[in-house]
């Protein structure tokens, strides 16, 4: 047998010696794939100069004020110059001459400064207006903060290669909170953080080296963002000891000049167990003066403290349930010590009980945060504000809005969202959140009918018609940035960046976003615009086709990582995730008439839409209702046919991002390329794993096959349990639906070995290896074809977990292998520790890629 003219043997040997450099290595690394990139977004690549400024370059930049903040926006001015204009201009402090020149400063600065100014109608705090005025380039501001925010928007425009000859932009927040919250502890992890440890803190303490959090504050402030809480919600008590308030209070002299003022996350408990009090009653006197002091004592050091954020009574925090108060109460009693200094109390509407009786069908995690609240309304002090997540249940891939939004038309309140990806594949799956904050910021909550549109992004700006809300309102993104890029996947980034930018104008649109993000990080270039943008914009859709579809949940492990398949997790505990599956069907049945009534806290228009099967949107029809999995969708597919198709969909438009993403190699800087490459060739791995996970699952629980044939047929597996083991064992995989067949292998002595002979027709073909990497452990990997060394690996990713599972799974990939009939295929193992060398399955199919395709993904 000849392919190509040559022996068969020694295709095999050069296909060894040509495919081993692009052999892929799927572990997710350690190290900042940005290196130095800490910039981000704010990479200042350089631009056609003569395209943005047709009049010449301005070389002077004229800061008529003094202030901190107008210091950073000379420096960043300057900056942007050199790296985008290539260019070092003079900053001055008097105006001198006609020449070209930015003048910065605020309205009342420009008004001394020119009468042509003077016609500018008044602007608000954080807003700016960037205007010509003759030879200069204006950047007003209604404060210092909004001359910082007006310079990062001039940059924004040079960035973009858009002419400034005829700029006349202005623009103020949509609402006063823009803040973010990390999930940070003083030992320097982060709760659902995943991208390295903490910026803020190390070893019980805050870091000595406070440059990743300038730098940050540097980054949040480019994008509007004025408010940064240091700690997890979850918060340690200890922070609020006087020492550590001192040591804290750094971190604020570090966000001050770029205007983002520093908040804490506190625990109701901390008069009892921090103050010595016998007591947290948020209505005893005693609590309410500890309050006092220890507020006082926060803003002797950190005098522009911007408040603090509370989580109570929830998953184990302890709150004012313990003597029978109220969460207003518990917010009241803070808010009242931060009054004076013109701080506020964020409380967290994430309340519900986490030990739900799951054999009652009436009970409803969902409808906790409404129940809770809304007889409350109008029963807070005016510098609370609700923190309401986006959906009623947590961060899943799809969730209705939370009908808490609507339900406080006396209450200020934020809608808190999150950047970090913790049901949404943790950075290492590509999802661009933009596109779903979206839909739940433009989500019409109007009361009735006949009445406005009172759409969500217009409940959270603190100036709602047709409501009673106090003047305060905003946005919260949960970020957990850490040392490792931020947020560990370069592309990741343009959520962080998308939150600041929705927060700042969530009219802007989820394809605009992304387009800036792109430019600013990439540059101009019109085939990496095209090409991020693509990924970014599918890839939300892609996730949830193979993850939870229909609105059922994320389906990953909800009582572990959060990361990989874990279906039945959500099943039969406290925590109230059901997806209540059975032979029949499966779905929460919130309707009023049959369900557990979530569905009439929603204003009555959108009720009514949830409540009709008739008008159910698919995409949230489980999250509604319970239904036959032989129910018609309006597609036309029955439930559990869509189930199967979307999951091969969803797996095949992951694996297309492969491609998609080679193709911009040499067009991007080289560590930026090969991490995000890294990913996507995990993630398309990882998303087999989920479609068969969620396919087999559901076709066992309903017995109906996959019209198509496909699930629990895997024509190119060879299953590790069916091939020639040497000293592996095999064992039970638990969730059962996570590996191929239910089992794995495992490797209890020093090496193992488990082998095949291959009886295909000789050829050319895709090999994978499907194996288990843990957490713990760095077990070596052999693959071996006719007695040559394909591929030989370690399994060092840091996966979340140490046993065998969805969560573990990952594969190692060899293309365009040849192999001929007869051939033995061997993987040897070599176990470290815990770690067993777990292998699940070989895949070997006919060699799928001729070239490259570009932009395949649907
Ligand atoms: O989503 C859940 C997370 C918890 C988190 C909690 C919350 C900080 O799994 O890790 O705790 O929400 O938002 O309070």
């Amino acid at each position: 047998m000849r392919l190509r003219g040559l022996p068969l043997a020694y295709l095999t040997l050069l296909s060894v010696f040509v495919l081993l450099p692009t052999i892929s290595a799927q572990g997710v690394g350690e190290s900042s794939p940005l290196g130095s990139g800490d910039a981000a977004w704010l990479s200042y690549q350089p631009v056609r100069s003569e395209t943005v400024f047709p009049g010449g370059v301005p070389d002077t930049v004229v800061q008529l004020g003094v202030s901190l903040l107008e210091d950073s926006s000379a420096k960043e001015l300057a900056a942007g110059w050199r790296g985008m204009l290539q260019h070092e201009p003079r900053v001055i402090h008097a105006d001198v001459g006609d020449g070209r020149k930015v003048v910065l400063g605020t309205q009342r600065e420009i008004e001394l400064w020119s009468t042509h100014a003077s016609a500018t109608k008044s602007l608000a705090h954080d807003a700016f207006r960037i205007y010509r005025d003759k030879n200069a380039l204006v950047i007003e501001g209604g404060d210092d903060r909004g001359v910082l925010y007006g310079t990062f928007a001039l940059l924004r425009e040079i960035a973009e290669q858009h002419s400034t000859a005829n700029l006349d932009q202005s623009s103020t927040p949509w609402a006063a909170i823009r803040w973010t919250n990390e999930w940070d502890n003083p030992n320097g992890t982060i709760e659902r953080g995943y991208a390295g440890p903490s910026i803020f803190f190390e070893g019980g303490k805050v870091r000595a080296d406070l440059s990743r959090a300038a730098a940050y504050a540097r980054l949040l402030s480019s994008v509007g963002i004025d408010g940064c809480t240091i700690n997890n919600v979850n918060a340690d008590l200890s922070l609020l000891r006087p020492e550590n308030l001192r040591e804290i209070a750094r971190i604020a002299d570090v966000f001050r000049p770029y205007g983002v003022r520093l908040s804490l996350s506190v625990d109701m408990s901390s008069p009892e167990v921090l103050g010595g009090l016998k007591t947290f009653d948020p209505l005893d006197p005693v609590v309410a003066t500890w309050w006092k002091a220890k507020v006082d004592e926060i803003y002797a050091v950190i005098p522009d403290f911007g408040g603090v954020v509370i989580k109570a009574d929830s998953e184990g925090r302890v709150g004012p349930s313990k003597y029978g108060r109220t969460q207003s109460d518990a917010a009241n009693v803070v808010a009242r010590a931060l009054k004076s200094h013109g701080g506020v109390v964020m409380y967290r509407g994430f309340v519900y009980n986490n030990h739900l009786d799951w054999h009652d069908l009436k009970a409803d995690r969902a409808r906790a945060g409404y129940d809770t609240f809304h007889p409350l309304d109008g029963k807070f002090d005016d510098n609370v504000i609700v923190q309401i997540k986006n959906g009623p249940i947590d961060f899943q891939v799809r969730e209705p809005v939370s009908p808490l939004l609507a339900g406080l038309p006396k209450t200020n309140e934020a809608i808190e969202l999150q950047v970090t990806q913790e049901y949404t594949g943790q950075q290492r799956h590509l999802v661009y959140l933009v596109p779903m904050w979206k839909e739940t910021l433009d989500t019409d909550m109007r009361g009735s009918a006949a009445a406005a549109p009172l759409p969500v992004k217009l409940l959270v700006s603190g100036r709602a018609t047709g409501t009673e809300q106090h003047s305060e309102g905003g946005f919260v993104g949960v970020s957990n940035v850490g040392t490792d890029g931020w947020l560990g996947n370069p592309l990741a980034l343009a959520n962080l960046y998308g939150f600041g930018r929705l927060a700042w104008n969530p009219n802007l649109e989820a394809a605009t976003i992304s387009d800036e993000w792109t430019r600013l990080t990439f540059g101009n270039d019109e085939q990496v615009r095209s090409t991020i943008n693509k990924l970014q914009l599918d890839s939300w859709q892609i996730y949830e086709s193979y993850t939870g579809p229909l609105g059922i949940g994320t389906l990953t492990d909800i009582v572990g990582a959060h990361f990989g398949p874990g279906i039945e997790s959500a099943e039969r505990n406290g925590w109230g995730q059901w997806i209540r599956a059975d032979g029949h069907g499966v779905g929460m049945d919130r309707t009023v008439v049959t369900g557990t009534g979530y569905i009439g806290q929603y204003p009555a228009p959108l009720a009514a839409t949830y409540e009709s099967l008739a008008t159910c949107p698919d995409d949230l029809l489980l999250f509604m209702h319970h239904v036959p999995y032989t129910y018609r969708l309006h597609s036309g597919l029955t439930v559990m046919q869509f189930i199967d198709n979307t999951h091969y969909w969803g797996a095949h438009a992951a694996a297309q991002q492969v491609p998609a993403w080679e193709a911009l190699r040499g067009k991007l800087p080289d560590a930026t390329y090969a991490e995000v490459l890294k990913r996507l060739k995990y993630q398309a791995g990882s998303a087999i794993v989920w479609r068969d996970a969620v396919t087999r699952w559901f076709t066992k629980q309903s017995g109906v096959p996959d019209a198509l044939g496909r699930v629990n047929h895997y024509p190119n597996r060879i299953e590790a349990e069916s091939m020639k083991l040497s000293d592996y064992t095999i064992v039970d995989v638990n969730p059962w639906e996570t590996t191929s067949g239910g089992k794995a292998v495992i490797c209890d002595r020093p090496e193992c070995k488990a082998e095949t002979t291959w009886d295909g027709p000789d050829g050319w073909y895709d090999v994978a290896v499907q194996y288990f990497d843990l957490l713990h452990g760095h077990s070596q990997f052999t693959l071996t074809i006719a007695g040559h060394n394909v591929g030989h690996w370690t399994a060092d990713d840091t996966l979340p977990g140490d046993t065998p599972n969805g969560s573990t799974s990952t594969r190692r990939s060899l293309d365009r292998v040849a192999i001929h009939h007869g051939d033995l295929i061997q993987v040897t193992g070599w176990p470290d520790g815990t770690e067993k060398a777990p292998l699940d399955y070989l895949s070997i199919a006919p060699a799928a890629r001729t070239g490259i395709v570009v932009n395949g993904i649907r």
